[in-house]
């Protein structure tokens, strides 16, 4: 008789190799976020930039419970800088209880986007911090990456989600997703990203800045499709003219599939998951019923 064993593991490589199969590239929206910031209690209006939507909690009622937003605004010396779960800023950067790692690399760094009393920026590179959502100037601290630079994220669990205000978009602005050592992918705004920016700023999902010589402005959301585009590190740089303004890092925490519309971690579908078991079950079956057949 053919082995019950066998067969059993080669519909499990059967349906391993048909999943595998069906994973698709790290799934990306974009819109114009929302202005106000989930970490403070006030009500911004897009004098911090855009933050993540998904904490619209009519829309979206379980995301803020697995998220973390960093929005730069605290004081930050240094290179490699740590947040909490909750999103502050930890003194001390070798801490234990971090969730978020920032290392900043060849000279990329955190500005401020303040306006002085005659409405002029203080730093005149400030300009580019990327707006809120209707392009109003961001007047917060955000991260700028010029050519050469990188930031470097690092995070202590596994996320299904990571969303970012992508201001005053430049050619050759790079997102890298990994998890461990590993590449998922790498997202590159010289080619199908930026044609996607500029699609979508026909459909008011990004929105152009004035005051940046009409350059972009989005809050752009990146997901994983399945269990296999989960990540924990996230690598963003910039490798030609031009600068890479961010802010408002949001981080979403789970190990499965992300589902974008919910804005929750998917729970695997149970059809397959029944299917399998009842597959397993019926070889199981039938094994068990050979085995008892009387010998002779
Ligand atoms: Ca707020
Ligand atoms: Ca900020
Ligand atoms: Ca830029």
């Amino acid at each position: 008789m053919r082995s019950p064993k066998i067969f059993v593991t080669a519909l499990s490589v059967i349906a391993s190799i048909a999943y595998a199969g069906s994973a698709q590239a790290i799934g990306l929206r974009l819109n114009l976020g929302m202005a106000d910031n989930p970490n403070t209690n006030g009500i911004e209006t897009g004098e911090q930039g855009g933050f993540s939507d998904y904490y619209d909690q009519t829309k979206y009622p379980s995301f803020s419970q697995n998220a973390v937003t960093v929005d730069f605004n605290d004081q930050i010396s240094g290179n490699t800088f740590v947040y909490s779960k909750n999103g502050d800023l930890l003194t001390d950067p070798n801490s234990e209880h971090w969730f978020a790692k920032y290392t900043l690399q060849n000279g990329a760094k955190i500005i401020s986007g303040e306006l002085n009393q005659s409405g002029k920026w203080i730093d005149r590179e400030g300009r580019w911090a990327p707006t809120g959502p209707t392009g109003e100037k961001n007047q917060s601290n955000y991260l700028q990456v010029f050519k050469r630079q990188k930031v470097v994220i690092d995070l202590k669990e596994d996320l299904n989600y990571f969303g970012i205000n992508w201001g005053a978009i430049s050619p050759k602005n790079k997102f890298s997703f990994y998890n461990g050592d590993t590449l998922i992918q790498t997202f590159d705004s010289t080619d199908d990203l930026l044609t996607k920016v500029i699609t979508e700023g026909e459909n008011k999902n990004a929105v152009k800045a004035s005051h940046q010589t009409n350059e972009y402005n989005t809050f752009v959301h990146f997901y994983a499709e399945n269990a296999d585009q989960t990540f924990n590190r996230i690598e963003m740089w910039q490798d030609g003219g031009g600068g890479f303004e961010n802010d408002n890092h949001s981080f979403h925490i789970g190990n499965g599939a992300f589902d974008p519309d919910k804005g929750v971690t998917k729970v695997p579908e149970p059809s397959l998951v029944f299917g399998m078991l009842a597959v397993g079950g019926v070889f199981f079956l039938k094994y068990k019923k050979q085995k008892s057949l009387p010998l002779g």
